[in-house]
């Protein structure tokens, strides 16, 4: 694939890279999107189950809906999209920031990973903040906390819910910093997450939107990939390596 020559400059001269992802980047590897036609929300009414309100008012339905994704997300595996990410970490300074909470960046091993709605695979007691992580078996009802008896439950941000602070303000400042913040497979309409590319912007990082369609955000970015993330992201670091001369010599180090 041909990439817009001034994307290969920033390539050339850039020292670090910030991903923010979304839903889309684990499309490939067969997690349903929130918005999109097999989306999530397309059978169930986000404001009906990720809120604390609705947990409260019917604790087992909220809980075996998370069972329900938990199960396709154990069954998942990281994709090249997120290989390449994580591999990208050769060349330049790499912070993923995502909206994801299926730890598919993580099991692909990127180092630098914060999550600003929580991931999946933790639970906690809504009483004595207990934490509770690995699996529950599946067909369990929502599970009772051993020390105070209080409702389990999972460890991300529910709608109306505060980010975690040290991952948000962290992110924000990596946003401040990064040379091309890359923004793959959201539709960046949830806040306050969708202001991370906002911020690298108004601090001149140039912008690469990475998604199969535009979205809300495409009018903003610098360069918009229509493609899908699994494909265009591993073609990005075969261009990387196929730089030469300086380029590489100044990254060797690196490793
Ligand atoms: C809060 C965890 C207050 C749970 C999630 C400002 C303006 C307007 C509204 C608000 C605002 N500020 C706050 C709000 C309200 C609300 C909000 O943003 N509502 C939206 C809907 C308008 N925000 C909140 O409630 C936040 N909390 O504000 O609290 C507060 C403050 C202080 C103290 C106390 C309280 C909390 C929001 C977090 C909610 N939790 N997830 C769970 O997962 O169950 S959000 C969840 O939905 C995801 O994490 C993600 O953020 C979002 C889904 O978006 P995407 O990931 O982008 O997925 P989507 O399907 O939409 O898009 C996929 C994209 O991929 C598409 O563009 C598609 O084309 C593309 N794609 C598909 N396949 C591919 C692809 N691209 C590339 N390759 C492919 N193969
Ligand atoms: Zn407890």
């Amino acid at each position: 694939m041909e990439f817009k020559p001034d994307f290969i400059e920033k390539l050339k001269t850039a020292k670090s890279l910030l991903f923010f992802t979304g839903a889309g980047i684990s499309a490939e590897s067969g997690i349903p999107t929130f918005r999109g036609d097999e989306g999530l929300w397309k059978k169930f009414k986000p404001e009906e189950l990720a809120n604390f309100n609705a947990f409260i008012s019917n604790p087992d339905m909220v809980w075996e809906w998370y069972q329900y994704r938990r199960k396709i997300i154990n069954e998942a595996k990281p994709n090249a999209g997120h290989f390449a990410i994580k591999e990208l970490e050769n060349f330049y300074d790499v912070d993923v920031v995502t909206q994801n909470v299926d730890n598919l960046h993580g099991r692909a091993g990127s180092k630098n990973i914060y999550e600003l709605h929580g991931n999946i695979e933790r639970n906690y007691c809504i009483d004595c903040k207990t934490f509770y992580n690995g699996n529950f078996d599946f067909e369990s009802k929502v599970p009772k906390c051993k020390n105070c008896g209080g409702l389990i439950r999972p460890d991300v941000v529910w709608f109306g819910e505060a980010l975690p602070p040290e991952a948000f303000i962290k992110a924000d400042k990596k946003a401040e910093q990064c040379d091309i913040c890359f923004i793959v497979g959201t539709s960046a309409i949830v806040y306050p997450a969708a202001y991370i590319p906002i911020t690298a912007k108004k601090n001149g990082a140039y912008l690469v939107e990475i998604n199969i369609q535009p979205t809300e955000i495409t009018n903003q970015v610098d360069y918009s990939i229509v493609g899908k993330a699994g494909e265009i992201l591993p073609e990005i670091l075969n261009k990387v390596k196929s730089f030469t001369g300086g380029f590489m010599a100044e990254r060797k180090e690196k490793n």
